[in-house]
């Protein structure tokens, strides 16, 4: 190596290497370990009685949401100790630290400098404490009032020629009052650019459910996990994303369901579980979960289904009314004929190749399938972030149709949710396109026009900054620079703003790739207690199964000058509209009750949102699947056909997927170990097959640039450690967001707009920068 500790030429992603350390996978997730993690991160970063605090109300049904994933809290027998996981545990450690960026931190750091430090360190510096103002040709952050903040958004937002200029994007966390009365701003103020973290997360989902089922939703409860005969697992990682679904899968399977996993990798959550909270869990006695793992190729799953249903199609003409739910086909659906016609167009050798799973493999899902109907399917990124994402989740529906798996208990579609409100946010308004329903009841409550035409979502609302079509970007949360594909393009596209503002709780990479000028408004987080005129405001969140609870933070915010997201949003709507509003954004400001009472009002399903909310454990949402009523044009649960269409690889492309470790929360890094894939201490690491590897004439150890060529631009990420794993052969996997790099804006799920983030085609060479392998450490 020329110089361990040279900095990797990734402009917007720097890291250094500092010492791979490689162990063997872990066979079982979570037991006594998570516990012992989960306790390091909170008590390392939280003074003792103040994690104590925090982690002792988490999901407790008068306490706050986690701030983690959107999986759900069981309905009726929630632990009295520890409702939460090793990863909400590092949630609240990372938000409830003490630690807090002084404006003395911005005075002695120039923003170049601190775009140096990578995504682990930014985040371990502590919570943003005061607005911060980057003026034009500026070099450091310096303090402003918020007076001063919304009177820049506000002349910014007031010059421009056209609200359709302006781009207000929403990450997941945000509550539903919060993400209501901003939506609510946007339309008056004239615009449906609405991008949101959904568009690069389950809209592939959330386009085909809609078209197919009528809503874009997942129809499960908790509880149909504990009915359930089949419950298949496609494109997910819940040990580490979504680890309190382990507790429901052993459940299911104590019940006597069987489980299929369908994954590249043989991820440790998907294979055992160790409930910490049981006793055989605390002695290392782990449940084995899955019963047939199908290891299928990257974006191998729309064959594999096509599959399944052609092996369930031949048993049932063999054996009439055996396996398919013909009451339910005839009562309930449109499109079957069209559905088997496309099903025994390929034959069952096509489709083995195309999915790399062994007919045999197949014919056993298959067989475990055929003569059972509570089936549940599960799935998440490993589906919805690929070309033919909606197609993959069409044929999926086109199964639970066959066997009449909708609507009834023990049954259903779950797209496992990622962020923690990211469902609430789309449910109260935060949509580019929004259902012309939603428009019309808010002109009926608020006489004004709201705009009709749809607006940027996030792909769109990069090219129209990169174009100079948007001008001022602001955003509820998130991370766009990290989350969003084509790292170096956003990076452009974000620079060319006028003006960039951010909402945040902790610095981010985001803050210092910048527009003209730059606003960080410092927010408080799901932990932390809001009063507001001496009276405790509470906000609310919907989980993945549709429940919507109250989250009541507790702790004491880390500074007197941090704003809550719903002030914000109504101080920024006074200031840039003036007399010109209709609403009374003083009376939302003042108490969250005004703003519920709105979501009633405009918003489906709400009815007595004030009081229900303040029920234990809230309320759930309509959602006609749940009563096989299709919310469809036809009124109909429809089959869709769609077509196989099989990429082709160059002989010396590998076919990558960018994938989340054990210690991260997309782009905040809490650790830098992946310990159920046995890979510590570095991120930058690309898993490939042993015969790839060979194959391409590399090492283990060896560090390589990975490239691709699109749209007549060269994209590289450079500096990745070859580590040789258990994945299909011409398939990679490497860490999201440290390849987004190589994203191209333009490679998108067809029909959702989804970035494809889960299948881009690289090449892999020498790295320019390391002439030899890393030394590594086997454990
Ligand atoms: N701790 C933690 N929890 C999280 C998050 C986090 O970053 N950290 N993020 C939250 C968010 S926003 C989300 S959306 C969810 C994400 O939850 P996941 O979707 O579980 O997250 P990913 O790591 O993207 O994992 C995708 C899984 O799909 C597999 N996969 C990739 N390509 C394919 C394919 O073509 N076919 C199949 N069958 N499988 C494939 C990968 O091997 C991996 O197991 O998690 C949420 N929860
Ligand atoms: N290559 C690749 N790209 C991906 C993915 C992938 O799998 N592969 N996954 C995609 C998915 S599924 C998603 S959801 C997106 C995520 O995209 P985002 O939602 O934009 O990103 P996050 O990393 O979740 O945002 C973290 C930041 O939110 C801020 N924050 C945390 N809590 C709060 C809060 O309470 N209020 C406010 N205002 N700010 C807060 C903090 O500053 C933190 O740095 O990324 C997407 N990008
Ligand atoms: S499973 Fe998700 S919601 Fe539940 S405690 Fe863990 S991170 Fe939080
Ligand atoms: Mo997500």
């Amino acid at each position: 190596m020329k110089n361990e500790t040279q900095q990797i030429p990734a402009a917007e992603n720097p890291e250094k290497f500092i010492g791979l350390k490689l162990g063997e996978p872990y066979k079982d997730a979570a037991g006594v370990k998570a516990v012992v993690v989960a306790g390091e991160y909170v008590f390392g970063q939280v003074p003792f009685a103040r994690g104590m605090k925090a982690l002792f109300i988490l999901n407790q049904k008068l306490g706050y949401d986690c701030p983690g994933c959107a999986w759900p809290d069981p309905d009726g027998e929630r632990s009295p100790i520890a409702e939460y996981c090793e990863n909400g545990a590092k949630a609240i450690a990372e938000e409830a630290t003490t630690k807090s960026l002084k404006p003395q931190f911005f005075v002695e750091n120039a923003v170049a400098d601190l775009a140096k430090l990578n995504d682990f360190h930014i985040g371990k510096e502590g919570r943003v404490a005061q607005p911060m103002y980057l003026p034009e040709g500026g070099t450091h952050y310096q303090p402003i009032t918020w007076e001063g903040a919304f009177e820049k958004i506000a002349s910014h937002l007031n010059k421009l020629e056209s609200p359709n200029e302006a781009v207000f994007y929403t990450s997941g966390r945000t509550s539903n009052e919060a993400a209501y009365v901003y939506q609510l701003f946007t339309k008056e103020y004239g615009t449906n650019n609405l991008p949101d973290c959904s568009n690069m997360c389950h809209e592939s989902t959330s386009f085909a459910l809609a078209q197919t089922l009528g809503i874009g939703k997942g129809s499960v409860k908790l509880h149909d996990f504990y009915e359930a005969e089949v419950i298949v697992i496609l494109g997910q990682n819940p040990g580490t994303n979504h680890p309190r679904m382990l507790t429901a899968l052993q459940k299911g399977k104590a019940n006597g369901a069987k489980i299929i996993s369908v994954n590249p990798l043989h991820e440790t959550g998907l294979l055992g579980f160790n409930n910490p909270q049981k006793v055989k869990g605390v002695l290392g006695v782990g449940s084995k979960l899955t019963d047939i793992f199908l290891q299928v190729k990257i974006n191998g799953d729309l064959a594999l289904v096509k599959a399944i249903n052609r092996l369930l199609l031949e048993e049932e003409e063999a054996h009439p009314g055996t396996v398919f739910d013909h009451d339910f086909i005839r009562d309930n659906t449109a499109g079957y004929l069209d559905f088997i016609s496309e099903v025994k167009k390929h034959d069952l050798d096509f489709l083995v190749d195309a999915c790399g799973v062994s007919l045999d493999e197949i014919k056993e899902a298959a067989n475990l399938l055929k003569h059972k109907s509570k089936i549940i399917v599960c799935w998440a990124m490993g589906i919805t972030q690929h070309k033919n994402a909606v197609a993959t989740i069409n044929e999926m529906v086109n199964l639970l149709l066959i066997k009449g798996s909708i609507g009834k208990p023990g049954a259903g579609t779950c797209p496992t949710r990622g962020h923690s409100n990211v469902q609430g946010d789309r449910t109260v308004g935060i949509f580019d396109k929004p259902h012309e329903a939603l428009l019309d009841q808010i002109k009926k409550v608020y006489g004004f026009e709201p705009p009709r035409e749809h607006g940027y979502d996030v792909v769109k609302s990069i090219y129209a900054m990169h174009e100079g079509k948007a001008k001022v970007f602001f955003a509820m949360g998130g991370n766009f620079l990290s989350a969003t594909p084509d790292t170096s393009f956003t990076a452009e596209a974000l620079r060319k703003c006028n003006l960039t503002v951010h909402v945040s709780t902790k610095l981010n990479r985001s803050h210092l790739v910048h527009g003209k000028e730059a606003l960080i408004l410092p927010c408080l987080g799901r932990t932390d207690l809001d009063i507001h005129d001496g009276l405790t405001q509470f906000v609310s969140c919907e989980n993945s199964t549709g429940v919507v609870q109250m989250s009541k933070g507790v702790l004491k915010p880390v500074s007197t000058d941090l704003l809550s997201e719903p002030v914000i949003v109504c101080r920024m709507a006074k200031a840039t509209l003036g007399s010109r509003s209709k609403i009374d954004w003083d009376k939302f400001e003042k108490n969250y009750d005004h703003i519920r009472d709105d979501i009633e009002k405009v918003v489906n399903g709400f009815e007595d949102y004030n009081k229900r909310v303040r029920e234990r454990g809230g309320f759930y949402l309509p959602n006609g699947c749940r009563e096989r009523k299709w919310d469809t044009k036809n009124s109909k649960a429809n089959f869709a056909v769609s077509e196989l269409v099989v990429e082709k690889l160059a002989d010396d492309e590998l076919m990558m997927m960018t994938i989340r470790s054990h210690d991260q929360f997309n782009t905040t890094i809490y650790g830098l170990d992946d310990r159920y894939r046995g890979v510590y201490n570095e991120r930058r690491v690309v898993f490939m097959n042993p015969a790839d590897i060979l194959r391409q004439g590399f090492e283990i150890g060896e560090v390589i640039d990975l490239y691709n060529h699109h749209d007549g631009r060269e994209r590289v990420a450079c500096g990745f450690i070859i580590v040789s794993y258990d994945i299909p052969e011409r398939c990679v996997a490497t860490y999201y967001p440290e390849t987004n790099v190589l994203v191209p804006i333009s490679c998108v799920a067809d029909k959702s707009n989804q970035p494809s983030s889960k299948s881009i085609p690289v090449k892999l060479r020498r790295s320019s920068l390391f002439e030899e392998p890393i030394a590594f450490k086997v454990l």
